[in-house]
């Protein structure tokens, strides 16, 4: 739901008539629009000027504007928010407008844009308008182009959309702690010309990563590289909405990052084409086709398919730890230990020690741990065949037949045709191989070495 609050008293819906130009028109600060819930919000669609195909912002949604003579305005208020991470387990952040990332801004080239940025935050900040080309004093770096935004105050930045494409708002003051909490959003600008690169569906997600202690709500804000929540707008599988597609639709997913880290984004399924990267269109002929982007820190890409082949196709990064929730790191691999001498020893230092994950670790996805509150499990969620074994940056694109256009809602899981899931078939093979009670090397060996392969001496020899 988005709920309307009046801003320090000064709302004031104003009607067309009343033109004033420059700041005399900027002293009348509109309404700050908030959010309180991380639930995908439908698409905003214009109502007034040219036509487009809004945005779809997953577990997201669009910030409203109104018109001032020609200006369009809008408010984002930066400020410490709550939000829910995945079921189970919610973040205190700093974000705008009461979510993190902040509400996604939609215009169209050649917009007058005035945006209005207030300060709850304990600190200092400023917005940089990631991408956007602009008069250098618009740009937003405290210090460099603009004094800071003090705690409570308003500030205002006013620029013409010279170009339409996928921009990026975030913080250009004390930045490392500012985007480390959640402070970022997405600017979409849509071309003039409705027929121009035109979809039927256009999805965005921003990258984002925190450092979360199990059972804490606040990120660590120093944290460099160990991010424990690997997260697409601030939220973790199973806690990321699906991409919901009609059959046939044309759908564009564009994707930004602001991590310390690349993430290459895999979508089963299709061959899709690069289209769009934070510094405009890709043309047509320079466009080539992928099935994973890899998508560079403090960059955006988009890619667009059409969507022919029904089904529910994964789409998640493919660095394997980045669809993982908290506890990865601390894990230690146990594939192809013997668990019951194990056991044995770290019993005698920690009683109540339960191995893990001798046979790999999908035995997790099944289990029920007990866990600290406020806490997300390592791998999770479920699909109509069984555990997804799966946390982190991960989703489903749902294609399906006869949904209504423009419909978001979530089909449930698809219902694949008679004869087309793989499937099992009886077999004379014993069990999968496995180690020996007692000493080893007194056993026949198994034609498959089982054991996870670690570096360490050879017969007393170090190979190198
Ligand atoms: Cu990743």
């Amino acid at each position: 739901m988005i709920t309307r609050r009046n801003f320090l008293g000064t709302a004031a819906i104003l009607t067309g008539a009343s033109i004033i130009s420059g700041r005399a028109q900027a002293a009348r600060i509109p309404e700050a629009v908030t959010m309180d819930h991380p639930n995908m919000q439908p698409p905003l669609f214009p109502s007034s000027g040219p036509d487009y195909q809004p945005i779809v912002t997953l577990n997201g949604w669009t910030l409203p504007w109104r018109m001032n003579g020609d200006w369009k305005e809008f408010h984002l208020v930066a400020e410490p928010v709550v939000r829910e991470i995945a079921q189970g387990m919610k973040a205190h952040l700093w974000g705008y407008n009461g979510q993190s990332p902040g509400p996604t801004i939609e215009a169209v080239e050649g917009d007058k844009v005035r945006i209005f940025v207030t300060n709850r935050l304990p600190e200092h900040t400023t917005i940089h308008w990631h991408g956007m080309l602009l008069p250098c004093g618009m740009d937003g770096v405290g210090g460099l182009t603009q004094p800071h935004i003090n705690p409570g105050k308003t500030f205002v930045y006013e620029f013409v959309l010279q170009k339409s494409g996928t921009f990026m708002y975030h913080p250009h003051a004390d930045e490392m702690v500012q985007m480390a909490m959640g402070m970022m959003g997405f600017f979409v600008v849509h071309p003039r010309d409705p027929k121009l690169h035109r979809v039927d569906r256009d999805f965005v997600f921003l990258l984002n990563a925190y450092d979360i202690n199990p059972g804490a709500y606040i990120p660590k804000v120093m944290t460099m590289t160990d991010f424990n929540l690997w997260t697409w707008n601030s939220r973790a599988f199973p806690g990321i909405d699906p991409l919901v597609v009609r059959k046939d639709d044309r759908v564009r997913v564009r994707i930004g990052n602001l991590t310390m880290t690349n993430h290459p984004i895999h979508m089963h399924g299709y061959h899709f084409s690069v289209t769009c990267t934070d510094g405009g269109w890709v043309q047509e002929s320079a466009r080539w086709p992928e099935t994973s982007i890899d998508v560079p820190v403090g960059a955006m890409r988009a890619f667009e398919f059409t969507a022919d082949v029904p089904g529910d196709w994964a789409i998640h990064c493919h660095k394997s730890h980045h669809t993982m929730n908290p506890m990865g790191h601390d894990v230690k691999t146990f594939i192809g230990v013997h668990q019951r001498d194990l056991r044995k020893a770290v019993g005698k230092l920690v009683p109540d020690y339960m191995p893990m994950g001798s046979a790999g670790m999908a035995e997790m996805g099944d289990m029920e741990m007990p866990m600290p509150d406020n806490t997300l499990p390592m791998m999770t969620g479920f699909g109509q065949f069984g555990p997804l074994e799966m946390g982190g940056m991960f989703s489903v694109v749902k294609v399906r037949e006869g949904i209504g256009a423009n419909d978001y809602k979530d089909p449930g899981w698809y219902k694949h045709p008679e004869g087309t899931v793989a499937y099992e078939v009886p077999n004379n093979l014993a069990a999968a191989p496995q180690r020996q009670d007692g000493n080893a090397t007194t056993t026949k060996k198994p034609a498959v070495e089982v054991d996870v392969v670690k570096p360490r001496p050879k017969n007393g020899h170090r190979h190198h």
